[in-house]
């Protein structure tokens, strides 16, 4: 049986669009009634509302214009309304006995914006627009090379940053990117200072306590924790950064890459240096070796978005899983549209109608773009997978495991599961297909762990105030150069605002949740491989066709946000703990590989 259920929570989180209540059908609290009851009519008022927020956020990300505008920010303010009438009601909650399920709905409503509004109407307003114009801004931001000429858009810029190899290009479209972020300063500064009242009306200090707060265990506990993760990772990625400098040193001349310095941020192939695959035809160990990057295969054979998305598709359903119901074909934004604007960035959302599930991406027949789409259908088997639970609880046991599904996924694309679906010639197990493959999947994964930290780092300091506004870029920068050991290629100040030129700033969507998801993935995978009953390294398996594997995800995925993460991670994988052995254990033999490639080399930066 499918009931009517919610979807703005988890498409707000993930989408980082504003979310929205009516306030008109709340109804006035009866006194005599009791935590259980009022769950449940919170339950009840937010499947009602959730529809209309979820609505107006999508068209808003697919037809960007003053109006959409104006309607989005409505209806983040009606529901910001909403949220603060409602968690101030729970109040009268407080030190009463409950049942653990309602203590858990209670606490999830507090937790159920990442920019919770003050009560004042005129302040819950302003942050209702800014939290709209910050991402506008972002999603229609072009860069124009010549003065009357053409203007480009991040997609087009982000292809040069990815295919050039002259420093001077690459330089000249990482600037162009860049200085477009910063006139959003002054509005992000406003923005903290808003939804920084907002947190501390819900009991918190700061907007960053409040995202830490997500977790199953103290927000202090939850810093330890992704400090913990992040000093198992950091030793394989000083590897993986070293032997990528020294390539980058012989490609580009001493001049252009210091030896033992950080590497300049815009030599990586991506825009954010946050993934470095752009350069694996500079870093492929073994070239003329079997390599998985499919660009051309996709290319050769046409594959349009929609058969992208069939393709992903295609693996979810191999495991058990459902079709993608009719309307998500409908309804979908596959492919940028000409004649407007729209927030490429993907996403995948739920809107209010059962089955109602969508995903919002500009894609292209690209390797990269396979794999997100992939990933993006990880988010939407869980949504289908949840929406039977009461509201509150529809989402990701903690963000990251809506984030590791499709990431699990990704790593059963192995050569044998591409050329299965034609995508490669022929497959070989050889050591150097092996470690072609191995370089590949650190440029995605390893690389990303210290970007995938330091951008709710940079945040958690600008909300505590540890990073005052006159020192935004100055502090993001330290922070790019401390954990990734990048450098801006050109001098910045702080007349420049880069932390707003990634996405998710402007969006204001919380990032732990990818570099948590990078660190279990691994662990999903091994589950699902032992389920699977896989027999041997783990980079060789793939869950394709495994309806074992498919019945304990599917079952991990419904358990939603009803219980503790720690108990859904220990049902899937038999531990309760995040752990980075199984991303390292996966990376050995690529670990072994570069510890030969930087003897004698000075690593660090
Ligand atoms: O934003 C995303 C997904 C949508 S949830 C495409 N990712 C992060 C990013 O692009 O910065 C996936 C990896 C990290
Ligand atoms: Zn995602």
């Amino acid at each position: 049986m499918i009931t009517k259920r919610l979807a703005w929570i988890a498409a707000a989180l993930l989408a980082g669009c504003g979310v929205d209540v009516d306030s008109s059908i709340t109804v006035d609290a009866d006194e005599a009634e009791t935590p259980d009851e009022f769950v449940e009519r919170v339950n009840r008022e937010l499947e009602e509302l959730g529809t209309e927020v979820a609505a107006a956020n999508w068209v808003r990300a697919t037809y960007i214009n003053a109006d959409t505008g104006l309607l989005a920010a409505r209806a983040a303010e009606r529901y910001a309304e909403w949220l603060s009438r409602t968690a101030a009601d729970a109040g009268r909650f407080d030190n009463q006995d409950m049942s653990a399920a309602s203590a858990r709905a209670l606490h999830l409503l507090k937790l159920s914006t990442p920019e919770p509004a003050p009560g004042d109407a005129a302040r819950r307003k302003e942050l209702a627009e800014i939290a709209t114009e910050l991402p506008g801004m972002y999603n229609t931001a072009s860069w124009c090379p010549e003065e009357g000429g053409d203007c480009l858009h991040l997609q087009q810029i982000e292809k040069i940053v990815a295919e050039s190899r002259d420093p001077a290009e690459l330089a000249a479209a990482w600037t162009g990117w860049h200085d477009l972020a910063a006139p959003m300063r002054p509005k992000y500064r406003r923005f903290v200072e808003l939804a920084n009242a907002g947190a501390r009306e819900l009991g918190y200090g700061d907007l960053g306590e409040m995202w830490r707060d997500h977790y199953d265990m103290s927000p202090a506990a939850f810093e330890a924790e992704t400090n913990r993760l992040w000093d198992q990772v950091k030793p394989l990625y000083e590897q993986l950064h070293c032997h990528v400098r020294a390539t980058l040193g012989d490609f580009h001349g001493e001049g252009v890459v210091t030896p033992a310095g950080p590497i300049p941020a815009h030599l990586l192939g991506n825009m954010w240096a946050q993934t470095w695959t752009g350069i694996y035809d500079l870093l492929e160990p073994y070239p003329g070796t079997q390599s998985v990057d499919v660009d051309s295969a996709l290319q050769a054979q046409g594959y349009t978005p929609e058969r992208m998305v069939r393709s992903a598709e295609g693996f979810y359903t191999s495991m058990g899983l459902p079709e993608l119901p009719g309307s998500f074909w409908e309804r979908s934004l596959l492919a940028k549209p000409a004649d407007r604007e729209v927030q490429c960035h993907a996403s995948a959302w739920q809107i209010g109608w059962d089955d109602d599930v969508r995903i919002k991406m500009c894609l292209r027949a690209s390797t990269a773009d396979l794999r997100v789409i992939y990933h993006e259908l990880g988010h939407v088997y869980y949504y289908l997978a949840i929406q039977d639970l009461p509201p509150l609880f529809q989402a990701g046991a903690h963000d990251g495991f809506h984030e590791a599904v499709g990431d699990a996924v990704n790593m059963s694309m192995t050569p044998a599961y591409l050329h299965r679906i034609g995508l490669l010639e022929g497959t070989s197990e050889s050591y150097e297909a092996t470690i072609n493959r191995q370089m590949y999947e650190a440029l995605t994964a390893v690389a990303f762990l210290p970007f995938g930290k330091l951008i709710d780092e940079w945040r958690w300091a600008v909300f505590d105030g540890r990073i005052a506004p006159e020192n935004y870029n100055s502090a993001w920068w330290e922070l790019r150069e401390r954990y990734q050991g990048v450098v801006a290629p050109v001098p910045r100040d702080e007349g420049d605002f880069d932390p707003g030129a990634k996405y998710h700033v402007p969006a204001n969507t919380p990032y732990s949740r990818y570099f948590l998801a990078f660190i279990l993935q691994y662990q999903f995978q091994r589950a699902l491989c032992d389920a699977a009953g896989h027999d041997g390294p783990l980079h060789e398996c793939s869950v394709y066709g495994s309806a074992t594997a498919g019945e304990r995800l599917w079952s991990m995925l419904s358990k939603g946000a009803s219980q503790p993460w720690q108990d859904t991670l220990e049902e899937l994988t038999g531990t309760r703990e995040m752990d980075a052995r199984a991303i390292l254990d996966y990376f050995q033999p690529l670990a072994d590989w570069l510890a030969g490639q930087n003897a004698g080399r000075s690593c660090g930066w």
